[in-house]
C-alpha cells in the first residue's frame, strides 16, 4: 500500500475529469487521475485514442471531437492510472483505489469526483432476460470493440442516446427492426415553455433534429407513444409487447435495447455522506454543492454528469470550474472571477436545451415504477416491485429499511441499479415525493472488490 500526496486527484477520465486535469496543470498543480477503464475518455468518448477511423466515422463528429481532448490530457503532465477502480473516498481528501489486484492510497489536497453518469434503470417485465440490454450499454460494446448485432434488433424507450445509437447502427449496416418509442404526448406540452432556451442554444437542437430526421428519412419504423411494454420470452428474450394507438402489437426479436435516459452516478459523491437533493425535473438525486461544485466544506468537488446531468461539453465546463476553484483554494490563482467568466458564460450556452430535454424525454412513470409486482427491481439479489410494496404495507419508510426486510440493494451493486426504482416504489405507496423518502446509505467500497486486493 501506498501513500502519496499531489495537490488534485480527479476521479474519472471523461470529458470532466480530462477538462479539468487540463485546467489545473496549467495552473501547475500535480494532478492523478484515476479511472476504472483502462483508456480515457469516459462514456462518450471511450476508446478515442486507438479507435479504428471506420469506427470513428460511424460514431460521428461529436466522438471524433474528444481526440482534442484526449490530446490535450496527454501533453498537459496528468499523471493517468488507467484500471483503477476508486472504492473510498473520504472528505479529507484521501482516495483509495484498486489497480492491477492491489491496493493503493492517495492524498489529494483536493478531489474532483468526475464518476459521470449510468443508464436510469427500465423496469419493465422481462428486462433482466438474456438478450435485453442497454442502450448505453450496446453503445458501450461498439465504442470498445466495434462489436455490432449481426440480427435485426428493436430499439425502445425515449431519449437523445437511443436515437444517437439507432442513427450509428444504420451508419454501420445494422438492421433495425423498429423504435418503439416511449415519449409521452404531454413530453411536448411541458417542453413547450423551454422552447425558448432550446432554440438560444441552437446547436444542440439542430443536431438533434437532423438525426432524427436522418432516422425518418432511413425507413425505419417507430412507433409512436407506445405504452405497456413488456419483453416477452421465458429463458431468453423472444420479442418485445407494447400498445400503439390503442392497438396491442408484438415484435418478434433476439436482441431487445432499453432505454430512458442517464442519471448521475452519485456512488462516490453519496458515499461520503454529503447531503443530496431530489431533481424532480430529473428524477434522480444529485449531490448539494456550491456554484464551483464543492461539496460542503470539505476538500472534494463534483464535477459534469454525476453532479447533474448535463451532456459532456457541459462536463468538460465544470470540471474547469472545479479546477480553477481549487487552485484558488490553494492560492495559485488570484483572479478566479476573471478567469472563470468565459467558462461561466460558455456553461451557460451548453446548459440551455438541458430544461428542454428533460422536459421533453422525461420517463413515463409506468416504466419507472413498474405496476405488475411479479417485475424485478434489485437484480442483485431478485427482490421485485410487489415484495418492496409489501415492505411498505409491513411499515417500510425508505431504501434503507428495505435492506433489512429483503435484502434488497445487498448485491454487488449496492444499490445503484435499484436505487432509483426502490425510492419511487416507496414514495408512490406512501404518498409523499421521492425527496422525503430517501436513497440508499452508500458506504465503502463502493465498487466490489477483492479481500485479496486489500492485504494483497
Ligand atoms: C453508457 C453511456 C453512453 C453514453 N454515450 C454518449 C454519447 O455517445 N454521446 C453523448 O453525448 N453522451 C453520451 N452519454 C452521456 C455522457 O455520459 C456524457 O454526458 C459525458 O460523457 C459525461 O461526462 P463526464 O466526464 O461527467 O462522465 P463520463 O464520461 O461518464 O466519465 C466518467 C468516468 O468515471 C469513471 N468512474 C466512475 N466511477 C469510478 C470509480 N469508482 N473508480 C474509477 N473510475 C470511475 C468511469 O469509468 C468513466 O470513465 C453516455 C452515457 C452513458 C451512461
Amino acid at each position: 500500500m501506498s501513500d502519496e500526496k499531489v495537490d488534485l486527484v480527479v476521479i474519472g477520465s471523461g470529458p470532466a475529469g480530462l477538462a479539468a486535469a487540463c485546467e489545473a496543470r496549467n495552473l501547475g498543480l500535480s494532478v492523478v487521475v484515476l479511472d476504472e477503464q483502462p483508456a480515457v475518455g469516459g462514456q462518450i468518448y471511450r476508446s478515442i485514442e486507438n479507435a479504428p477511423s471506420d469506427r470513428v466515422g460511424i460514431l460521428g463528429a461529436d466522438y471524433a471531437a474528444g481526440r482534442a481532448l484526449a490530446d490535450g490530457f496527454r501533453s498537459s503532465g496528468a499523471d493517468y492510472r488507467g484500471g483503477a477502480t476508486v472504492w473510498n473516498v473520504t472528505n479529507q481528501g484521501v482516495v483509495d483505489y484498486v489497480v492491477e489486484n492491489r491496493s493503493n492510497t492517495i492524498t489529494g489536497r483536493h478531489v474532483i469526483l468526475a464518476s459521470g453518469a449510468m443508464e436510469r434503470p427500465f423496469p419493465i417485465s422481462g428486462w433482466t432476460l438474456p438478450g435485453v440490454m442497454g442502450v448505453g450499454a450496446a453503445q458501450i460494446l461498439l465504442k470498445s470493440a466495434g462489436a455490432l448485432p449481426q440480427e435485426p434488433v428493436v430499439l425502445a424507450g425515449c431519449g437523445p442516446l437511443l436515437y444517437l445509437l439507432a442513427w450509428q447502427y444504420l451508419r454501420a449496416g445494422v438492421a433495425i427492426s423498429a423504435i418503439v418509442d416511449t415519449t409521452e404526448r404531454a413530453g411536448y406540452f411541458h417542453a413547450l415553455p423551454h422552447i425558448v432556451g432550446a432554440i438560444l442554444g441552437a446547436t444542440d437542437l439542430l443536431k438533434g433534429f437532423k438525426l432524427l430526421t436522418a432516422l425518418r428519412r432511413s425507413g425505419v419504423v417507430f412507433y409512436r407513444g407506445a405504452r405497456d411494454l413488456a419483453v416477452l420470452g421465458e429463458t431468453e428474450v423472444e420479442g418485445l409487447s407494447f400498445v400503439h394507438r390503442g392497438n396491442s402489437k408484438s415484435l418478434a426479436a433476439k436482441l431487445v435495447l432499453l432505454h430512458q435516459g442517464v442519471v448521475p452516478n452519485a456512488q462516490l459523491s453519496l458515499s461520503t455522506g454529503a447531503e443530496h437533493r431530489w431533481n424532480a425535473a430529473q428524477l434522480c438525486w444529485e449531490p448539494v454543492t456550491d456554484e464551483w461544485g464543492r461539496l460542503g466544506d470539505s476538500v472534494l468537488y463534483v464535477a459534469g454528469d454525476s453532479r447533474g446531468i448535463v451532456g459532456a461539453l457541459a462536463s468538460a465546463d465544470q470540471g474547469r470550474l472545479a479546477a480553477l476553484s481549487a487552485a484558488a483554494v490553494q492560492g495559485v490563482v488570484g483572479d478566479l472571477a476573471r478567469r472563470a467568466h468565459p467558462v461561466q458564460q460558455q456553461l451557460a450556452r451548453h446548459t440551455r436545451i438541458r430544461p428542454f430535454l428533460d422536459a421533453l424525454y422525461r420517463p413515463s412513470v409506468q416504466n419507472r415504477i413498474p405496476l405488475k409486482d411479479d417485475v424485478l427491481v434489485c437484480r442483485c439479489e431478485e427482490v421485485t416491485a410487489g415484495q418492496i410494496r409489501g415492505y411498505v404495507k409491513l411499515g417500510c419508510l425508505g431504501p434503507n429499511q428495505t435492506k433489512s426486510f429483503g435484502r434488497s440493494g445487498m448485491g454487488p451493486c449496492q444499490g445503484r441499479l435499484c436505487g432509483l426504482t426502490v425510492t419511487e416504489i416507496i414514495a408512490r405507496e406512501r404518498g409523499v415525493m421521492p425527496g422525503k423518502v430517501g436513497h440508499y446509505r452508500v458506504r465503502p467500497p463502493v465498487k466490489p472488490i477483492l479481500l485479496g486486493d486489500l492485504t494483497g
